[in-house]
C-alpha cells in the first residue's frame, strides 16, 4: 500500500465521526484533500464547512460544499485536519504547508480534533521535521536570532506568503521534548504569529492509516 493510499484511508475514516447536520472544520493538506473528496459524497449530511486556508476553501466551494465564516459560527463539533508529526500524546508539528495559524484558530473553536496522518507521521518526539514558525516579515531577522537561542537552526521558506501575508521560518535541530512549553516559549517572542507545534490544543482522536488498517488512538 502507497502512503497516498494510507492517507485517503485515515482520512475516509473520519466521515464516522462527523454529526449528521453539523458544521465541519476543516484543514489542509494531501491527507485533508482526501478528507474533503469524502465528504463532497456525503454533503448531503453537512450544513457547511469552516475553513483553515484559501487552499482547502477552493477546494471545497468546486466540490459544492458551503463555506461559513468563521465569525459567524461560534461552536462546532468536529474539526478534521492532518500532521507533519504526532507523538504519544497526540501533540504535533503542523506547519508544513503554511496553514498553521488558521488551523490552529479552527482548532481552537471545535469541540472534538480529529487527526487524520499515515503511519509515517508518527514519532517518539516531535522535531525530525522542521518546525514552522509564522512571522510578522519585518520581524523575521529578530525571529530567527532568538530561535538560534532556543537552540534551533532557522531557515526562511523562500518564495513563500502565507495566506494572512506572512513568511514562515522553518527550524531544524530541535529535539521538542518538552511540546508544552516551547510552544508557549516561541509564541512569547514579539514578531511571533503563531508556530506549529499543536501541544496546547492536541489532538482527541487520532486516525492513522497503516498497511494493514487504519487505527484509532485516544
Ligand atoms: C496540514 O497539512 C498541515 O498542518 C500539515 O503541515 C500538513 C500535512 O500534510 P499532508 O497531509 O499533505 O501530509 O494539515
Amino acid at each position: 500500500m502507497t502512503q497516498d493510499e494510507m492517507k485517503r484511508n485515515a482520512a475516509r475514516a473520519a466521515i464516522a465521526f462527523i454529526p449528521e447536520n453539523s458544521i465541519v472544520g476543516v484543514g489542509t493538506g494531501s491527507t485533508v484533500n482526501h478528507f474533503i473528496d469524502a465528504l463532497a459524497d456525503n454533503k448531503h449530511l453537512i450544513k457547511g464547512a469552516v475553513s483553515s486556508s484559501e487552499q482547502s476553501t477552493a477546494r471545497l466551494k468546486a466540490l459544492g460544499i458551503p463555506v461559513l465564516d468563521l465569525n459567524h459560527v461560534t461552536s462546532f463539533n468536529v474539526y478534521v485536519d492532518g500532521a507533519d508529526e504526532i507523538n504519544p500524546q497526540r501533540h504535533m508539528i503542523k506547519g508544513g504547508g503554511a496553514a498553521l495559524t488558521r488551523e490552529k484558530i479552527v482548532a481552537a473553536v471545535a469541540d472534538t480534533f480529529i487527526c487524520i496522518v499515515d503511519s509515517t507521521k508518527q514519532v517518539p518526539v516531535l522535531g525530525q521535521f522542521p518546525l514552522p514558525v509564522e512571522v510578522i516579515p519585518m520581524a523575521a531577522a529578530y525571529v530567527s536570532r532568538e530561535l538560534v537561542k532556543l537552540g534551533g537552526t532557522p531557515f526562511l521558506r523562500e518564495g513563500v506568503i502565507t495566506d494572512n501575508g506572512n513568511v514562515i521560518i522553518d527550524v531544524k535541530g530541535l529535539s521538542i521534548t518538552d511540546p508544552l512549553t516551547l510552544e508557549q516559549n516561541i509564541n512569547n517572542i514579539v514578531g511571533v504569529v503563531t508556530n506549529g507545534i499543536f501541544a496546547h490544543r492536541s489532538a482527541d482522536i487520532v486516525l492513522v492509516g497503516t498497511a494493514s488498517g487504519t487505527q484509532t488512538l485516544r
